[in-house]
């Protein structure tokens, strides 16, 4: 009689199969192969990078905004950009990567963010834009995220999102504004919209069949669904809300085909996308060199917090 004898690392394999299968969440404690966790380690990594990143073409117009309400508006969503990255940085570290780590892997220009957030802010319209387009696209990329196999990442995600949602919604309200007012205030958003109409749709990533990374991460329940479908859902969205707005969509070729019951879009530059991750966008230089100074400026901060620290431990084990 033959038996089939199975290596302790098959059962692992096998234990860790059966609770994805089951839509049952992976955590920190359990058993996960190698190559899950350095995918989510770079997804969750990358991801908080440009939460970071992210804060600084909108915290490039606080001190300009144009009435004290919109100012204390935008500074709480440049704050919970911050919070975002610290949520998302404390996910990736119960993957057994350091802060300090990535914060290197991030000012060496090792690391990758958001490609969206290399394109200038000459506007204020432009604040409109990327909370409507930039976070609007960040929420329908994150709302399945919110379902990922990994706990510590999926529950981020959940209130990330909600604090999305009002970005969104004030990022509609000042374009709304805008379009409503003079023309020239319509033709600023109008102009902003128009450049940030396309990045929007590249932050969803490479189309599927260049995106080397969506059937594996799929097929293990970090992805929920791929590239392309997420940016025909976000366009899908866009379209009514264009209407409401008064305002052109860029993709002048943009039409519901009844047949794929899909949107045909026109021509996504993605010769333009994969310049800007090579480093040749309009801002990665001065995006990275001011991450870089920002980190040299807290040295003292993070000295005097670990200094502190030290204190605390060697008060508490003297009265131990
Ligand atoms: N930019 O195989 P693929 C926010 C890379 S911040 C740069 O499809 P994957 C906000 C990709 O990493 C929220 N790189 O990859 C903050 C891969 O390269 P590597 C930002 C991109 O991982 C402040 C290669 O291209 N959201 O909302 O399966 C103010 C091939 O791609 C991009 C997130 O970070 C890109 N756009 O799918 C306002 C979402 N796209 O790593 C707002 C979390 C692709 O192999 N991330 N690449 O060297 C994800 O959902 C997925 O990682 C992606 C890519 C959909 C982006």
């Amino acid at each position: 009689m033959s038996t089939t004898v199975t290596s302790p690392d098959d059962e692992l394999q096998a234990d860790f199969d059966a609770l994805i299968e089951a839509e049952q969440r992976i955590e920190p404690r359990d058993w996960m192969p190698e190559a899950y966790r350095k995918t989510l380690i770079r997804q969750i990594s990358q991801h908080a990078h440009s939460e970071i990143i992210g804060m600084q073409p909108e915290a490039n117009w606080i001190t300009r905004a144009p009435s004290l309400k919109r100012k204390a508006i935008l500074m709480a969503k440049v704050q919970d950009e911050a919070g975002h990255g610290l949520y998302l940085y404390s996910a990736a570290q119960t993957l057994g990567i350091a802060r300090d780590t990535m914060t290197e892997q991030l000012i060496e220009g090792r690391a990758r963010y958001s490609s969206i957030f290399n394109y200038p802010t000459p506007t204020w319209a432009d604040m409109g834009a990327i909370g409507w387009l930039v976070d609007g696209a960040a929420i329908c990329n994150q709302v399945p995220l919110c379902r990922a196999s990994y706990g510590p990442y999926g529950r981020a995600m959940v209130r990330i999102c909600k604090e999305e949602s009002f970005h969104q919604r004030q990022g509609f309200e000042i374009l709304l504004e805008l379009a409503n007012g003079t023309p020239e205030q319509k033709q600023m958003a109008q102009d902003a919209v128009n450049r940030w109409y396309w990045p929007s749709l590249q932050m969803f990533g490479p189309p599927d069949d260049e995106s080397p990374n969506s059937a594996q991460s799929m097929a293990w329940k970090i992805k929920r669904f791929s590239n392309d479908e997420l940016r025909q859902r976000f366009v899908g969205m866009l379209v009514p809300q264009f209407e409401a707005l008064g305002l052109e969509c860029p993709d002048k070729d943009l039409r519901w085909n009844e047949e794929t019951e899909q949107w045909d879009m026109g021509e996504i530059d993605w010769d333009e996308f994969f310049d800007v991750l090579k480093g040749h966008g309009h801002c990665n230089a001065q995006r990275l060199q001011h991450r870089r100074q920002a980190h040299e400026d807290g040295a003292w901060v993070r000295e005097a917090a670990a200094e502190y620290a030290r204190k605390q431990s060697a008060q508490l084990k003297a009265v131990a």
